[in-house]
């Protein structure tokens, strides 16, 4: 079976619908199919500033959030990326392969360093896509399910991978980006240009996995359409109105055809009001089963530890012939 892995941030109280429909969701069939490592990359998560105990506490939510939508500890491996400390050992390794500029090129740090001032952004941020490196690399993944924005960073992965290989012999697969074209960038719902985001979305950008639906209805009430009538899927002409579809189809198993049928001679206060219910349905069993992983944190926390074991057995390995081929000297 092919391997993959893919990390998602606990940055958050509940993940968001760009969250769940380009990555989450692809984890859960891949299950079937691929031998599937799946880590909340907690380490990643400090990158902009945290604070502890609300870092722990999302690391949890987060584990019982992939419970909630479909991953099973029996097959796949889940686990919390700081309990492997072999992803933290790669990634120095990884960054002394890693040009400057060619660091300093990825967008994701260029916009999220503008935003915070060059005083309030750390080196983590830099090296952050280094690190998502390791991750990936140590476990030899052949393929990796990530939403759009992470593409740059996967091709940065390959990169370092094939330096690697030719420079120490070939110890790495060089991974193979995942993305599922339909759903790979829901945008924000007050500004549908941009990407739904947890840093960068205000709160009625977002819909929340875990937020009361009342409160979504409300901002997908007040979602930026265009000042047109017509349910069409254009996303260049009509962003807001396109996203809401994607979204509608992707939770509906309807097609945007269908619903573009459907919707003939309506308004998109109908789209908006049908979209709702929609979403309510989605998220209620979702939120019952998060609830019930959060009920008991001790079993929750046993599961992750299983999940630690299984990792490192791939990972210990891993690490210690990549500082074989590097020349460090094997402890006597
Ligand atoms: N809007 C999105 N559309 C499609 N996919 C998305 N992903 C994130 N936003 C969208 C995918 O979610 C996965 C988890 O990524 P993450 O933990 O790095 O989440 P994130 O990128 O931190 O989420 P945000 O909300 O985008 O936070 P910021 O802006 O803080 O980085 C990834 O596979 C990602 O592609």
């Amino acid at each position: 079976r092919p391997r993959v892995l893919s990390g998602i941030q606990p940055t958050a109280d509940s993940f968001h619908l760009g969250n769940y429909l380009g990555a989450l969701r692809n984890w859960v069939p891949m299950q079937e199919t691929h031998d599937t490592f799946y880590c909340v990359v907690d380490l990643h998560a400090i990158t902009m500033g945290h604070d502890p105990a609300l870092l722990r506490k999302r690391t949890r939510i987060s584990a019982a959030q992939m419970l909630a939508v479909g991953l099973d500890p029996e097959r796949c491996t889940l686990f919390v990326q700081s309990h492997v400390p072999e992803h933290a050992q790669l990634a120095w390794v990884m960054n002394c392969l890693t040009g400057m500029g060619e660091a300093g090129r990825m967008v994701q740090f260029k916009d999220k360093s503008a935003k915070q001032g060059a005083d309030r952004t750390t080196v983590g941020l830099f090296t952050y896509p280094i690190l998502q490196a390791a991750d990936i690399l140590l476990y030899h993944a052949d393929a990796v399910p990530v939403g759009e924005d992470q593409r740059q960073h996967l091709e940065l992965t390959r990169d370092l991978a094939q330096r690697f290989n030719t420079t120490f012999g070939r110890t790495f697969t060089v991974p193979q980006p995942f993305i599922v074209k339909d759903t790979a960038k829901i945008t924000d719902l007050q500004d549908p240009t941009a990407k739904m985001s947890k840093s960068s979305s205000t709160p009625n950008g977002l819909i929340e996995l875990l937020e009361d639906p009342a409160r979504a209805a409300k901002k997908i009430r007040s979602a930026v359409t265009d000042t047109g009538r017509e349910i069409i899927f254009d996303p260049e002409q009509k962003p807001g109105v396109s996203n809401l579809l994607t979204i509608y189809s992707a939770l509906s198993g309807r097609t945007i055809e269908e619903l573009v049928a459907a919707y003939d001679g309506k308004g998109y206060g109908d789209l908006k009001k049908d979209l709702a219910e929609v979403v309510a349905e989605f998220v209620k069993p979702i939120q019952q089963r998060t609830n019930a992983y959060l009920d008991d944190p001790g079993q929750l926390d046993k599961m992750l530890a299983i999940g630690a074991e299984k990792a490192r057995a791939v990972a210990v390995p891993t690490l210690r012939s990549v500082y074989d081929r590097i020349g460090f000297l094997a402890p006597g």
